[in-house]
């Protein structure tokens, strides 16, 4: 099977995580004007295995310092938009978290990444794009309630782009209780909720918070059968699971691919979606997860198929849009 031609469906990307290598090096000597001096594309990949997802954390930085003045955040977002396109994503909903830098302001962030969303409509028609920023727990209450409010008014001018919101960053040393607040302000103005979940082993009481508390769509979830009551819970509310295999490989989450909780929720026809994560930093495409969830798991044309267009229910797109995303599904399997 040629898995790049399959019509495909990324829900969980985070922008600043999404650089190629390509990318990367233009951002650089964006900034350096040209100079190649100090550029060292992979040190932002994850070669081989880390220890834990706190390591995973530090690659970050080296695409924040390419992406602090609005004129790279624009170029990086189109490239990785592009870079989706020609993989054959056909919708992307893509995450950022709204970053002030000496240079712009987190509405100027915001505001930025909006508009290069836009101008992709006209330069890579091929995928439809949503946008989900995010919040960073590492950054603390009161940047998230701002962040909150601050999505609350960008999304007046683009309603139709900004569908969501997005809990990530590091959780250690943090308290999802204190997220709430932040959340509910974000649910009550009609966002969908997309939170990462149970992404680092131990963390079972905030797991049943989280799930009481509710969510659109979940992130990784990797530790929810840590309890068997987390884990009937998460079936009963029939949450679905972002699952990126290469991200908690690499991170060193889960052992194998063999053994990566996608297979324990296809078995219980569970909702799940492939997704990338970060496919700069882990060095994956979606095509490259497909296929390797396609061979680990024995997944058949049907079966991807399937994946597919609940993947597109899952997401947040309007009923109109989600119905031309399924025809074109639809049409490219009976071809
Ligand atoms: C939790 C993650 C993540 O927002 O600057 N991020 N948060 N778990 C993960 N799994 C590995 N991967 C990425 O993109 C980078 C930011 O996304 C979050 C982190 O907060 C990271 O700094 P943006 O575009």
């Amino acid at each position: 099977m040629d898995y790049k031609s399959i019509p495909k469906i990324e829900l969980h990307a985070h922008l600043n995580g999404s650089l190629s290598n390509k990318n990367i090096l233009e951002l650089h000597q964006l900034k350096y004007q040209g100079s190649d001096q100090g550029i060292n594309a992979d040190a932002y990949k994850v070669q081989k295995e880390l220890p834990d997802l706190t390591q995973c954390f530090a690659k970050f930085k080296y695409a924040h310092e390419l992406t602090d003045v609005p004129e790279r955040l624009g170029r990086a977002c189109e490239n990785v938009i592009r870079d989706f396109q020609e993989d054959n994503v056909v919708y992307l909903e893509l995450r950022t978290t709204p970053r002030a830098t000496e240079h712009m302001s987190r509405e100027t962030y915001l505001a930025t990444v909006c508009e290069a969303i836009r101008k992709c409509e006209k330069t890579c028609p091929g995928i439809l794009v949503k946008l989900i920023p995010s919040i960073d727990r590492s950054k603390g209450v009161q940047v998230a309630e701002e962040n909150v409010e601050l999505t609350r008014k960008i999304r007046e001018k683009y309603p139709d782009l900004i569908v969501g919101i997005d809990l990530s960053g590091n959780p250690e040393n943090t308290d999802f209780r204190d997220f709430r607040k932040a959340l509910q302000a974000a649910r009550d103005c009609g966002l969908k909720l997309a939170l990462h979940c149970a992404e680092t082993a131990g963390s079972v009481s905030e797991n049943l918070e989280m799930l009481e508390f509710g969510m659109d769509r979940m992130g990784h979830g990797t530790f929810m059968d840590e309890s068997l009551e987390t884990w009937k819970m998460l079936l009963e509310k029939r949450i679905p699971v972002e699952c990126c295999v290469r991200s908690n490989l690499k991170c060193g989450s889960v052992s194998s691919a063999e053994n990566h909780h996608i297979r324990k929720l296809l078995e219980a026809q569970h909702p799940v979606a492939i997704c990338t994560d970060d496919s700069g930093v882990f060095d994956t495409s979606l095509s490259s997860e497909i296929e390797l969830c396609a061979k680990t798991f024995k997944l058949s044309r049907d079966a991807i198929e399937e994946i597919t267009l609940s993947t597109i229910d899952q997401s947040f797109a309007s009923p109109s849009e989600k119905s031309r995303l399924k025809t074109l599904v639809h049409d490219f399997y009976r071809k």
